[in-house]
């Protein structure tokens, strides 16, 4: 499926949008009347196509209010997004390119919020879900043509800002805390107890990247942290990968929490929502993305990366779960819903794919374990 690129423009004269005109004024945009129309289904920002009316050639931007709640400190996400863009620019890699202010700022402060202008990146499309193979391994080259650059950035030039995005252990703690204290008062009981057994279950799972992270076994870089499948433009004609969206989670990470995150949306071929079809982990789809990505990375894959790859893909798997389930406990504050029981529903999901994946795991051992030399020989 996937998502078109504009839904019902509304003019920028009318249609409860007239609010945005003083924050597009605000960048160093061509002069003219602008539509704006929602875009994306993104789970957190705020996020408009904002083009010129009439339309004119390369006239088209994405204006997104970011998540204060989520980014407390936009200053630090900018300067990732600045010094990560820049470098990918300096390898020929398309990226996004950020539209600054009038005053030269890269974004706009208004009431609290943060605006933030980038160009639209024309002839792309993005799935939620995707049953090619071939769409898998231009995901997979997407994503290691990312960290291939990335990784050359010295890890001082990032600047830390989100606190303990995929640190498990925490968000385990954060599930337990919000169960004992919750924030909304119906809670479906029978299937929050299945949904705290599956994860009770897996307490070692939860520890495991952390201690070898501890031990100093995994080196961590500039990582992008949320990598999935929506994440990744495609070319709207020849379906090649274009590049890596959504910048905002750039931070020192762990590989295998990149390669995880990539593999747990690609190769669920039932999508993320409870709205979706039903959840479904494609070994086919897992393949092609681990060529992919393989294919570019393998050099860079040390032994001890390799080792913990597919424990990455359960591990962050298994956080998304902690994750939605927390904010079902917390009365939905921090991912958006469409319906009250979504966050439950999406929790459990993710545990239905976790389930199918360690049934799938001595063979995607073995399909790492061939992907690996065959990449390396090539
Ligand atoms: C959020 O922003 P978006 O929709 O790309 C979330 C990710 C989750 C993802 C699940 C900052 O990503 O961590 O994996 O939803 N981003 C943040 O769909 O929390
Ligand atoms: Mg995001």
């Amino acid at each position: 499926m996937t998502v078109p690129p504009t839904q019902d423009p509304s003019s920028s004269t009318g249609n409860g949008t007239d609010h945005l005109i003083e924050i597009v004024n605000q960048f160093a945009l061509p002069t003219g009347e602008k539509v704006f129309s929602p875009l994306g289904n993104g789970r957190i920002h705020e996020t408009y196509l904002v083009e010129q009316n009439p339309p004119a050639p390369g006239a088209r931007f994405v204006l997104q209010k970011l998540n204060g709640r989520v980014f407390e400190n936009p200053e630090l996400l900018m300067h990732n997004f600045g010094i990560v863009t820049f470098f990918l620019r300096q390898e020929n890699k398309k990226t996004l390119e950020l539209i600054e202010t009038h005053s030269g700022k890269m974004f706009y402060s208004l009431d609290n919020s943060v605006w933030r202008m980038t160009r639209y990146i024309e002839n792309t499309v993005v799935y939620e879900t995707i049953e090619e193979t071939s769409l898998a391994y231009e995901a997979g080259k997407v994503l290691g043509d990312f960290h291939e650059t990335v990784r050359k950035i010295p890890s001082s030039d990032i600047k830390a800002h989100l606190r303990c995005f995929h640190h498990t252990p925490f968000h385990y703690l954060n599930l337990m805390k919000a169960e004992r204290n919750p924030g909304r008062t119906s809670i479906d009981k029978k299937r929050t107890r299945d949904a705290l057994n599956f994860i009770d279950e897996r307490v070692n799972l939860i520890h495991s990247l952390d201690h070898a992270h501890q031990k100093n076994v995994l080196n961590s870089f500039p990582c992008h942290n949320d990598p999935k499948l929506s994440n990744i433009l495609f070319d709207a004609g020849t379906t090649k990968g274009i590049c890596l969206i959504d910048l905002d989670t750039v931070d020192i990470g762990l590989l295998p929490h990149d390669f995880g995150d990539a593999v747990r949306s690609i190769c669920n071929r039932g999508g993320e929502d409870e709205t979706d079809n039903h959840v479904q982990f494609d070994l086919k789809l897992f393949e092609a993305f681990t060529e992919g990505y393989l294919r570019i990375m393998s050099k860079h894959v040390d032994s001890q990366n390799r080792s913990y790859l597919f424990t990455g893909v359960k591990i962050i798997t298994l956080e998304l779960s902690i994750r939605f389930l927390t904010d079902y406990f917390l009365g939905d504050i921090y991912f958006k819903t469409s319906s009250p029981e979504q966050n439950l529903t999406n929790a459990l999901r993710q545990q239905q794919l976790l389930s199918q994946m360690e049934k799938s795991e001595e063979e995607a051992e073995r399909i790492l374990h061939s992907s690996m030399t065959t990449t390396a020989q090539a």
